[in-house]
């Protein structure tokens, strides 16, 4: 956990969020400047700065449930079978801005693919 991170103080319930889905180790709540009618972010708990900080296969368990808590999320938020968008920002070319890993689940529109 990283004292200054908002996404950590978020996971510790010490700065508020709308959440949508949550276990052990994972947590998703609703970003507070929506791309769409559904824009939910779902991180570890854990501080992981970036993705390229993530060892996939060392945290397997981990990796198996952020997507299982984004497959909640769409079903949770009514998306799973209009579809929707899965995101992960890395960097600055990424326009990462908040520096704790999160996959971004957008939906509830029609999406366009715009870079
Ligand atoms: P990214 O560019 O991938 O780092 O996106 C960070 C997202 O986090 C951005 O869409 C806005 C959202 N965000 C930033 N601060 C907060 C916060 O304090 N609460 C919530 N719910 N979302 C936040």
């Amino acid at each position: 956990m990283s004292q200054d991170c908002i996404f950590c103080k978020i996971a510790r319930k010490e700065a508020p969020a709308t959440v949508v889905y949550e276990d052990e180790d994972v947590l998703a709540f609703r970003d507070i400047n929506p791309i769409a009618p559904v824009h939910v972010l779902v991180i570890p708990k854990k501080h992981v700065e970036k993705l390229s900080d993530f060892d996939p296969e060392a945290e397997r368990d981990l990796w198996a449930k952020l997507l299982r808590a984004v497959q909640k999320v769409a079903e949770l938020t009514g998306v799973k079978d209009s579809g929707y968008r899965v995101v992960i920002n890395e960097g600055p070319h990424g326009q990462q801005t908040v520096f704790h890993l999160h996959l971004h689940v957008i939906g509830g529109r029609q999406l366009r693919w715009t870079m």
